[in-house]
């Protein structure tokens, strides 16, 4: 067995938090409790078919309450796993208004938690894929506990680390602490996440491009230019579509096997659709690390300034040759 058969996430962290300097064990205490929470999540997804079947031949009202159950199950699991960790002090998730205090007053809390804890959710149902992300912010110096806010809205450039597990045919966990990417498969046999996939490169240049066709007619005309481009051979080959409508999945395949994933302004979102704190930043976060780019369309997406927690930003995500010939594209 090779050492990478042998390693587990937990220990992976141990040796990633070395590079912190100072380092305590609370950064690698903080990573282990969202493993946890999404080792728990996963078990819940895995069970939701089961659920279905129950509920369609007993007494239970199905389909919406149980998805909206397994987003509330994934947000509780998620912010109970990390209030127990000391050092965090503020968390902000897809399912709450508003940021949280946690550990109010503790003057050891100097972590900001962001993550969308069932990303996808509405793909439970049909069994394809779903994620959670997240992103780790540190306190900023000046930042009280009056003001949760101020922890999270930063750019992405301050993450000190992200990640997201993707519940498909195996469960995997990617993440970086800003020193590449590393994928770890959960083994249900041992209930552990071992690394499979260390220092993750996106390749140069790929063959799929990733985005809803439904809605080309409401896209800024640069992206109908862009792909027509990818279709027509315009960029060395013809691309072939592939469209989950979990980003989590979607950008997966896309780090693995390169192209371009992209989520553009439509009528109906004009600021496109995903959320810039806990989807498009730890996504660019890992895109970036793995040799990738990542912009919000016209910018490098971890310079945007956040404004608000659920900001929405438009996201292009890809491989270094794709989003170079994006770029290259005139308004
Ligand atoms: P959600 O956070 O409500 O689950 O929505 C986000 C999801 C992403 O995972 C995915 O990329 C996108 O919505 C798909 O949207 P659409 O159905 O408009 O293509
Ligand atoms: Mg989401």
């Amino acid at each position: 067995m090779s050492d990478s058969n042998l390693l587990t996430v937990q220990q992976h962290i141990l040796r990633e938090q070395l590079r912190f300097s100072g380092a305590s064990g609370e950064f690698s205490f903080l990573l282990s409790g969202i493993t946890l929470a999404t080792k728990i999540i996963q078990a819940q997804v895995r069970r939701a078919g089961l659920v279905d079947v129950l509920g369609e031949h007993g007494e239970v009202n199905v389909q919406g309450e149980i998805q909206q159950k397994l987003d509330v199950i994934a947000n509780e699991a998620i912010v109970q796993a990390l209030t127990s960790r000391a050092s965090v002090g503020v968390l902000a998730s897809e399912e709450n208004e508003e940021a949280m205090i946690v550990h109010k007053g503790d003057k050891e809390a100097k972590y900001a938690v962001v993550f969308d804890p069932l990303d996808g959710s509405s793909n439970i149902d049909v069994n394809v894929s779903v994620g959670t992300t997240f992103s780790i912010l540190r306190r900023p110096d000046d930042a009280s506990l009056d003001s949760p806010e101020a922890w999270v809205l930063q750019p992405g450039s301050e993450q000190v680390a992200a990640g997201y597990v993707v519940y498909g045919s195996s469960t995997i966990l990617v993440y970086s602490v800003g020193h590449g990417v590393h994928g770890f498969t959960l083994d249900p046999a041992i209930g552990a996440y071992v690394l499979s996939h260390p220092n993750m490169t996106m390749p140069d240049r790929g063959k799929y491009y990733s985005v809803n066709e439904a809605n080309t007619d409401s896209f800024p005309e640069k992206y109908n230019r862009y792909l027509a481009g990818l279709r027509n051979g315009q960029y060395g080959h013809k691309y072939s579509s592939r469209y989950i409508g979990s980003m989590v999945a979607d950008f997966h395949r896309t780090l693995l096997k390169g192209g371009v994933f992209l989520y553009p302004p439509t009528e109906d979102n004009a600021e496109g659709k995903l959320r810039l704190l806990y989807e498009a930043n730890p996504v660019a976060f890992l895109a970036e690390q793995a040799g990738g780019v990542a912009t919000d369309g016209k910018n490098r997406m971890l310079d945007v300034n956040p404004t608000s927690i659920h900001q929405r930003v438009p996201l292009v995500v890809g491989s270094k040759a794709e989003m170079a010939d994006f770029a290259a594209l005139e308004e």
